[in-house]
């Protein structure tokens, strides 16, 4: 494997397995140099826990980029996702000119909502301010409901291969390169992930009916993991999906555990799986 070091901007939600406390362990056992740099620091996630805290790291990520730069420190690939202020989108792409090798690789995870709504945190300036994230990156990552906030197209629950089609070509106006769809479902029993990079796939996998908070930053890194680890899309696209399905299952049956997956257990067996051909 290469030595490709990544940087992932991201909240830290101290309790509730989601963003950097999912991205660090699983990009880490993948074998990648893994840096973060904290948008923000919550008590918990905003989705199910009431009365959480939030503190804004703001004023702090300019005085940690000029660090870097005079440290003349430069990354391989840059991995966005949960951010939380507007401001936090002009330092990524200042991150992406100064920080990331010409190369290199920009990963964005639009995460601003799920189920057809934004996240208690957001309103339309931030999901503009997403927009000129997307529009720089190589790979994009929304599920529905983010990509029809991203090309202002309402959210369906049921829908045809057109529909998603429309989306898609909306993204690719926008200029991004590679597009990774999560949560597309043409029947009920099933659901999966559309890929559009020169032509357009369809990963269908069963559908779970528990959904939980993280699992689309477990998808996100475990996806990209398993592509820097030299897989295809597809195959990428597929081993995440099948990760996240294995953490669902796994998490199911316990009622206490209703606020993220039990993704730990799994992830020394789903590492060994990625280094096979
Ligand atoms: O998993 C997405 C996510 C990340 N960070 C915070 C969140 C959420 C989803 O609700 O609230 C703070």
């Amino acid at each position: 494997m290469e030595n490709k070091k990544i940087l992932t901007i991201q909240d830290i939600s101290c309790y509730g397995q989601c963003s950097i406390t999912v991205a660090l362990p699983i990009l880490s056992a993948y074998g990648f140099e893994t840096a973060i740099l904290p948008s923000a620091v919550l008590s918990t996630h905003t989705a199910g826990f009431k009365g959480f805290t939030v503190h804004d790291l703001s004023d702090e990520i300019p005085l940690i980029i000029n660090h870097w730069i005079k440290e003349g420190i430069k990354y391989d690939v840059l991995y966005s996702a949960y951010l939380g202020e507007v401001r936090h989108i002009d330092y990524v792409l200042e991150i992406k000119d100064k920080l990331l090798n010409k190369d290199g690789l920009f990963v964005v995870d639009p995460v601003m909502g799920d189920n057809g709504k934004l996240y208690p945190a957001f309103n339309n300036e931030y999901v503009d301010a997403i927009r000129r994230l997307v529009k720089e990156a190589d790979i994009i990552i929304p599920n529905l409901t983010e990509a029809c906030l991203l090309t202002n197209t309402e959210y369906r629950e049921v829908y045809d291969e057109q529909y998603i089609k429309d989306i898609i070509n909306k993204l690719k106006d926008m200029g991004v390169r590679t597009i990774i769809l999560t949560g597309v479902s043409y029947k009920e029993n099933t659901i999966g992930v559309v890929i559009f990079d020169k032509e357009y796939q369809y990963y269908e996998h069963r559908k779970i009916s528990r959904s939980y908070h993280g699992t689309g930053d477990i998808y996100s890194s475990s996806f990209l993991g398993a592509y820097l680890s030299n897989h295809d899309l597809l195959k990428s696209v597929k081993m995440a999906a099948d990760f996240v399905m294995r953490c669902i299952e796994n998490t199911i049956d316990d009622p206490n555990h209703n606020y993220g997956v039990k993704f730990e257990p799994l992830l020394s067996s789903f590492i060994e799986e990625n280094k096979k051909r």
